[in-house]
């Protein structure tokens, strides 16, 4: 049972706690194994943002979505248009993703590609995403680059540096001279889709890339973007301490890049890095400002449970997080007492919130249980039906916003 003290500072919490849901999540999108479709799921942009705006309903903390340049804004679209299209199912446009991958130009990587046309499109690209993120009130830009070789010899690691960098150096002063406020993040990942080396690989790279970029440059954590074992939460603390944390794309996975719902796999994990973020802001006072994101597309799960799903886990860990006994914490630690420290860890994590978080929900006016609200009313079923009739008029067959 919490005391009254700590239900203030979970509430205070909950409050304050926004998490922003992914465009391409409500799309069908699958593996390069095949897709399995399902009828619910969005395949117009205003479908994908109604969506968004059911799961900020149930919610109560999903205000933006993040946009995919390519796949959700038509080129020469009036952007303006589409912020209202947003607004108009209760949620604003978030950080705006560049698409440097997909185009066929890119194959030998984007800004660090060998072929300067491929350096150019890039670019230009990134550019004209900076005018849609100013145009729509967006505050960040998201950049993940599939850049990368899959042989040794096949390019020169030197090279590939110096072009990004001088990529990034251009994209930062753009952001600082046409979109004030604006924060460009700037996400690695291991391997995938290169495989023998990624340009941006860890997050040191990635630090060092913002570093050459500017001062609006932080680096953006997708949880599911590390090697078997590495400590999330380690390089969260640090990246904290430099003020050089962006935010977070949340998914979870078990081998690799796997987008499963958030905590399936590891809560502790989760709990973990959202432990460093309240002991950041108890040491030094300080709210980090990151962006919270959720990066998944669910082949299997009905996407728009899952997206619930994972909004419900984020929170669960916050709470956690701010049930950790910092005085004491801080006691054990300076006297070296491993089992005291840790125990007061493992008492917060297994802490039941759900009636807290119910509480809270309730108090706002939300459901107490958005997944089982979700799950009993209906409502994937008859977005299926509806969808599958509303295809059926346009002459579609379900694709993906990939294909
Ligand atoms: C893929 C990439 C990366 C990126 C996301 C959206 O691995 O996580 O952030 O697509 O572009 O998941
Ligand atoms: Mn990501
Ligand atoms: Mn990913």
């Amino acid at each position: 049972m919490l005391t009254p003290k700590q239900t203030r500072e979970v509430f205070k919490a909950l409050d304050h706690f926004k998490i922003e849901l992914p465009s391409w999540g409500f799309a069908d999108t699958g593996t390069r194994f095949g897709k399995f479709f399902q009828a619910a799921s969005a395949s117009t942009l205003e479908e994908k943002f109604h969506d968004a705006g059911l799961v900020n309903q149930l919610t109560g903390v999903c205000p933006t979505v993040a946009v995919h340049v390519l796949w959700d804004f038509a080129p020469g679209e009036d952007t303006k248009k589409t912020a209202r299209l947003a607004r108009k199912h209760g949620i604003k446009i978030g950080s705006i993703n560049p698409n440097v991958f997909q185009d066929g130009c890119y194959k030998l990587g984007s800004f660090c590609s060998p072929d300067e046309k491929a350096r150019e499109q890039a670019l230009a690209h990134t550019l004209d995403s900076i005018e849609i993120g100013k145009a729509v009130g967006s505050k960040h830009l998201a950049m993940w680059l599939a850049d990368g070789t899959n042989y040794p010899g096949q390019d020169s690691i030197y090279r590939r540096k110096h072009d990004l960098q001088a990529a990034f150096k251009k994209i930062h002063n753009a952001m600082d001279k046409r979109w004030a406020g604006s924060t460009l993040l700037i996400e690695y990942k291991p391997f995938e889709p290169a495989f023998y080396h990624t340009d941006i690989a860890d997050w040191g790279m990635a630090y060092l890339f913002c570093k050459h970029a500017g001062k609006r440059a932080k680096v953006l954590v997708d949880t599911g973007h590390h090697l078997p074992n590495c400590n999330i939460e380690h390089i969260v603390a640090l990246l904290l301490d430099e003020g050089m944390l962006g935010g977070f794309h949340f998914n979870d996975r078990k081998y690799a890049d796997d987008d499963l719902t958030l905590g399936s796999i590891d809560p502790y994990a989760v709990f973990r890095i959202f432990d460093q973020i309240a002991q950041f802001t108890f040491n030094t006072g300080k709210d980090p400002k990151l962006a919270y994101m959720i990066d998944q597309s669910h082949n299997l799960k009905p996407k728009l449970q899952a997206m619930v799903q994972t909004v419900d886990e984020a929170q669960k860990q916050l709470v956690k997080a701010q049930l950790v006994d910092r005085k004491a914490l801080a006691i054990a630690q300076k006297k070296g007492d491993i089992v005291k420290a840790e125990r007061l860890l493992k008492a917060a994590f297994e802490t039941d919130v759900r009636p807290v978080l119910a509480d809270w929900r309730k108090s706002r006016g939300l459901p107490g249980d958005p997944l089982e609200e979700l799950r009993v009313n209906k409502t994937i079923e008859q977005l299926g039906k509806e969808r599958t009739a509303a295809r059926k008029a346009r002459g579609e067959v379900q694709s993906s916003s990939y294909a």
